[in-house]
């Protein structure tokens, strides 16, 4: 049965669920929940937690008083479920003083009020036991090259980047960052638009070590490219701190659907390669329902996206066990593994580099030879369509 526990740490933001369908053509179509609601909600559903922007639970410019006030209701819903926030973020979109960015703004006076935002955010998600922090530079980009310098933009984020680490540091916070690329939307060209433009942008901060990527499949998805790969490559190099799962039609706007209901061979690939990986972090729903929907809509999408995984996880563990694939992958795999030549693997020397040189390959024959890749697929085609 796919129903799911705590212990599968499924979680959602404040803003997926709370999603009230404001689109750039329409108004709201839902009336906003209370996050108490939500966290009660999304816990008698099975979830593990929740996360939330700042202004998800303390409206911008509240007061001390009121903010006090939100957190400890905020707390009590926590307690009285035991539903935990893994992750927080911070709004650095929404409010028109992010227009032309936050930390890569062209206005130092809006640099330094990103900053403090932030520091008063963190603040938040650590007293909430937050333990990752998200950024999200919807507005850290442009539409026109004309007045700022890309590459200012690119050494403000880091400055900024760099002066927050220290602060999480300063302040003992058991805290690190994953930071979260997106082509385009809302600006027309976002800066770091891709999971590997961030890892090279990780590698040239003062603490590269607290900082990860939270790659989010529709992002990849939008730019054309294979998310799959993507993970990949934050996990290869030990970056994969957070995951941002939802759907998303290639080129299309930002559409942040239902896990798995467009793509769900991609998606396939994606759970098998978290669950293989042994990625042990939240498994977080950044998506939100249809605009159609009514607030049992809303639950019954957060129902399906948790349901989906499930699904599509316990589909990967058949193919692992499965005879008829895993001799397939054997048969595939024998002649690479029978191969008794000089390899890279191996190591690099003069006298070895000279053994490849001389080695003689049977080129015709590597050539000719068939992959059987259409036979595996077939079987993964009905592995997901359920025949097998
Ligand atoms: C926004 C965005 C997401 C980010 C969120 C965190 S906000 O919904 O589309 O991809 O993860 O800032
Ligand atoms: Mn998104
Ligand atoms: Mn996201
Ligand atoms: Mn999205």
């Amino acid at each position: 049965d796919y129903t799911p526990k705590k212990s599968d740490k499924f979680t959602f933001g404040l803003w997926t669920v709370g999603n009230i369908g404001r689109d750039p053509f329409g108004d709201p179509v839902r009336t906003p929940m209370t996050p108490e609601h939500i966290v009660h909600k999304l816990s008698e559903l099975g979830a593990y937690g929740v996360n939330f922007h700042d202004n998800d639970l303390v409206p911008f410019g509240a007061s001390a008083q009121e903010r006090d006030r939100i957190v400890k209701s905020f707390k009590k819903a926590l307690e009285d479920t035991g539903m935990v926030v893994p992750m927080a973020t911070t709004n650095l979109f929404t409010h028109p003083i992010f227009k032309d960015g936050a930390f890569t703004s062209s206005d130092a006076k809006v640099r330094a009020f990103a900053l403090q935002k932030t520091m008063q955010a963190i603040d938040l998600g650590a007293e909430l036991g937050a333990t990752t922090y998200v950024f999200w530079g919807g507005r850290e980009g442009s539409e026109t090259d004309a007045y700022r310098n890309p590459v200012d933009a690119i050494k403000r984020f880091r400055e900024a980047i760099n002066y927050l680490c220290d602060y999480v540091i300063d302040q003992g916070y058991n805290m690190r960052f994953a930071l979260e690329p997106k082509p385009n939307e809302p600006r027309g060209d976002i800066y770091f638009p891709t999971v590997g433009h961030m890892l090279h942008f990780i590698s040239t901060l003062d603490h590269p070590e607290m900082v990860g990527l939270n790659p989010e499949f529709a992002h990849e998805t939008m730019a054309g490219l294979n998310f799959v790969h993507a993970v990949a490559e934050a996990i290869e190099a030990g970056k994969l701190f957070h995951i941002d799962l939802n759907d998303q039609i290639i080129g299309r706007y930002d559409q942040d659907f239902r896990f798995a209901s467009e793509n769900p061979k991609r998606a396939f690939f994606l759970v098998k390669l978290l669950e293989d990986s042994g990625y042990d972090g939240p498994r977080h729903f950044d998506a939100h329902a249809y605009r159609t929907e009514d607030e049992e809509g809303v639950w019954a999408f957060a129902r399906g996206c948790m349901r989906s995984y499930l699904i599509l996880k316990e589909k990967a563990q058949k193919f692992n066990k499965d005879a008829e694939i895993q001799g397939l992958l054997a048969e595939i795999r024998a002649e690479d593994e029978n191969y008794q030549g000089p390899s890279a693997s191996d190591g690099y020397s003069r006298e070895h580099a000279q053994q490849v040189k001389d080695y003689k390959f049977d080129v015709t024959a590597l050539s000719q030879r068939g992959r059987k890749y259409e036979e595996l697929d077939q079987l993964v085609m009905e592995l997901l369509l359920g025949v097998r």
